[in-house]
């Protein structure tokens, strides 16, 4: 396809476009999902169960963070942003399953983190919702209320509501293009997506290292790793 000159864009992302920062994806051979079990470590009821190895799972994927770099595909797309919206060309939504914070340190300004963040945290006694680096446990007291015993990760776990969705999905009802990166189309309602822009009209396109399980719904697909593949193909604006 070649780059539309004006138009509205929605962005989304997924594990893959993190994993040459260093960080783990989920269904990848060795990925998360395959070292520990999601049942017992990102669901509500397992948290309820054993607040401290989940603290313990996020604390650790949290100092993997801290010590990783967003990469050239993370560059590419804050670059887009700022032509996209400097130029006034239209409307531009970047939405990430992810909880990193690479797409930020990046360059990106706005970016809808539909599955929460791991850099933040949220007392469910007083609702305070905060950024931090260090690891928290189920003895941590919340900075506000300073009662114990209520930090949880302000991450979207299973069966729990993402975030951000009346604006992701108004702001497919009206999108032009719509690229998926990185991304295995798994999890909904992430992966109904591509279904929702196609509806609206819109190009879709998956840029990722694979197929993933909704590819076939893309007008367009490129496969290889994002460092390469998100600049390239993006270098077509
Ligand atoms: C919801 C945060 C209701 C936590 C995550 C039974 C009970 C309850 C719910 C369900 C159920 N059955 C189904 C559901 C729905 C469920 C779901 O979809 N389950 C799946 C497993 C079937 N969804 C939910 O529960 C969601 N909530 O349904 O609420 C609702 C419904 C509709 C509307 C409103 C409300 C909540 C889901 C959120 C769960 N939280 N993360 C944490 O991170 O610890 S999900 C987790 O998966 C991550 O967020 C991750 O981002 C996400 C998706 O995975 P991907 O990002 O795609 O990563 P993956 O490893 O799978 O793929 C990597 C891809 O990258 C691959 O394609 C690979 O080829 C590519 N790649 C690899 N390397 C590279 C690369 N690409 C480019 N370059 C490379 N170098």
């Amino acid at each position: 396809m070649a780059a539309p000159e004006r138009g509205n864009i929605v962005i989304l992302t997924g594990a893959g476009i993190s994993a040459e920062s260093g960080l783990g994806t989920f269904r990848d051979k060795g990925g998360i999902w395959e070292k520990f079990d999601w049942q017992k470590l990102a669901t509500p009821e397992a948290f309820a169960a054993d607040p401290h190895s989940v603290h313990a799972f996020y604390n650790a994927r949290r100092d993997n963070l801290l010590a990783a770099e967003p990469n050239d595909a993370h560059r590419a797309l804050a670059a887009l942003e700022m032509l996209w919206r400097g130029e006034e060309r239209g409307d531009y939504l970047l939405v990430t399953q992810n909880i990193d914070d690479l797409h930020a340190r990046g360059g990106s300004m706005e970016v809808l983190h539909m599955h929460g963040e791991l850099l933040k945290s949220r007392c469910n006694f007083c609702g305070h919702l905060f950024e931090h680096e260090h690891a928290v446990s189920a003895r941590t007291p919340c900075p506000a209320c300073n009662k114990a015993g209520g930090l949880r990760p302000h991450v979207v776990w299973f069966g729990e509501m993402p975030l951000g969705l009346d604006t992701i999905y108004e702001a497919l009802g009206g999108c032009d293009l719509f690229i998926a990166i990185g991304t295995s189309g798994t999890v909904y309602p992430a992966a109904g997506f591509v279904a929702e822009a196609k509806a609206a009209g819109a190009w879709t396109v998956e840029l990722s290292l694979e197929p993933g399980e909704v590819s076939t719904l893309f007008d367009e697909r490129h496969y290889g790793p994002a460092t390469k593949l998100v600049p390239d193909w993006l270098g077509r604006f």
